[in-house]
C-alpha cells in the first residue's frame, strides 16, 4: 500500500515537472533576439495569442537593423519596400550596432505564422528573416 502511494506521488511529481518545463515549442511571453549581419537568432519564436510579449533585441552586428512583424498573410516578397509598410503589424524601426532595445507588443489574437523581417535595404535579400508562431494560449 505504501509503495502504491509513493509511486503515485512520484508519477504526480513527474507530470508536474514535465508540464512545468514544456517542450521546445511551448509558447514564451518574452523574446530575446540577437541581430547580426544579416540574421536573427533564433529565427523562430512561439508566443501565445493575444498576450503582451516582452521583446529584447541586441544588435551584435556592424550596421543598424530593424525588427518588423508583418500582419497575418502578408509576406514580404523580394525585398521590403514602401508598399509593405501598411502591412506592418509591429516594429522596432532601428537598433544601432552594439545596442539593446527593450519593448513590448501585444501578440495577434489570431493563431498562425507571422513573418519577421529586417526592413533595412538589402537585409531581407541577405536572409534577415524570421518566423513568429502564434498559438492559442493555455
Ligand atoms: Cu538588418
Amino acid at each position: 500500500m505504501r509503495r502504491i502511494v509513493l509511486l503515485a506521488a512520484i508519477l504526480g511529481l513527474l507530470a508536474f515537472v514535465l508540464t512545468a518545463c514544456g517542450g521546445p515549442s511551448s509558447p514564451s511571453k518574452s523574446i530575446h533576439v540577437t541581430m547580426t549581419d544579416f540574421q536573427f537568432s533564433p529565427a523562430s519564436f512561439t508566443v501565445p495569442a493575444g498576450e503582451p510579449i516582452a521583446v529584447e533585441l541586441t544588435n551584435n552586428g556592424a550596421v543598424a537593423h530593424s525588427f518588423i512583424i508583418m500582419k497575418a498573410g502578408d509576406q514580404v516578397q523580394s525585398h521590403f519596400t514602401d508598399a509593405d509598410k501598411p502591412n506592418v503589424l509591429w516594429e522596432v524601426p532601428a537598433v544601432a550596432p552594439g545596442e539593446s532595445v527593450k519593448d513590448t507588443f501585444t501578440s495577434p489574437s489570431e493563431p498562425g505564422q507571422y513573418q519577421i523581417v529586417c526592413g533595412v535595404a538589402g537585409h531581407f535579400e541577405a536572409g534577415m528573416v524570421a518566423k513568429l508562431n502564434v498559438v492559442k494560449g493555455q
